[in-house]
């Protein structure tokens, strides 16, 4: 018997959304990272609350006056109208697609803008099966209290919080060239074969 080794396709080795964690608090400026002081980065597979969102960076209702921002790209597993949301405390923003490289308040798909307690805002939108969308998401904590949670329902599932098999620093075949600060790694890019039997 031989075996051949079919290429199914590539994949970034990093799947999940890298956060930046960043000193003070940008006041719904969404251009305020570009210049603000980072503290920590890391990847992470879910923003379930500000623990698991920092890598245990951050605890619930921990600290003052601190930002992050997370960037990545999100894999729709289905066709259809997705729905996103925020829960934060403070404000927390959401961008996909072409918004997410340029992103404003107005053009967000989930503004959870201003100071306030935990708070939901949703947005909906229209994606394709198996592509990648860039994602942007915001959030700072100005004071009192602080989380930040975020979630999503795809066409006809269930509500989730789990970025697996939704997050990846790096579409497959992708060179990330439109959104430099995803660029994968120079050797990070797997090859997925699957041995095949020639009877
Ligand atoms: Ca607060």
């Amino acid at each position: 018997m031989i075996f051949i080794f079919v290429l199914l396709g590539s994949a970034c080795a990093q799947d999940g959304l890298r956060f930046t964690r960043y000193s003070g608090y940008f006041w719904n400026d969404v251009n305020w990272f570009n210049t603000a002081t980072s503290t920590h980065s890391g990847v992470v597979k879910s923003i379930a609350d500000i623990h698991t969102g920092t890598g245990g960076v951050q605890s619930v209702n921990g600290a003052d006056y601190y930002s992050v921002q997370w960037l990545g790209f999100f894999r729709a597993t289905v066709s259809g109208t997705w729905w996103f949301y925020t829960n934060s405390d403070d404000a927390s923003y959401l961008w996909l697609s072409s918004n997410a490289l340029s992103p404003s308040t107005s053009n967000a798909l989930v503004n959870n803008g201003g100071e306030h307690p935990m708070q939901e805002r949703s947005g909906s939108v229209s994606l394709t099966a198996n592509a990648y969308y860039p994602l942007r998401i915001q959030f700072g904590e100005a004071g009192g209290g602080d989380n930040c949670v975020v979630y999503w329902t795809p066409p006809g599932g269930a509500q989730t919080t789990d970025g697996t098999n939704y997050f990846t620093l790096c579409p497959p075949g992708s060179t990330c060239s439109s959104l430099t600060e995803h660029a994968c790694p120079t050797g990070t890019i797997k090859k997925i074969y699957r041995a095949r039997a020639l009877v």
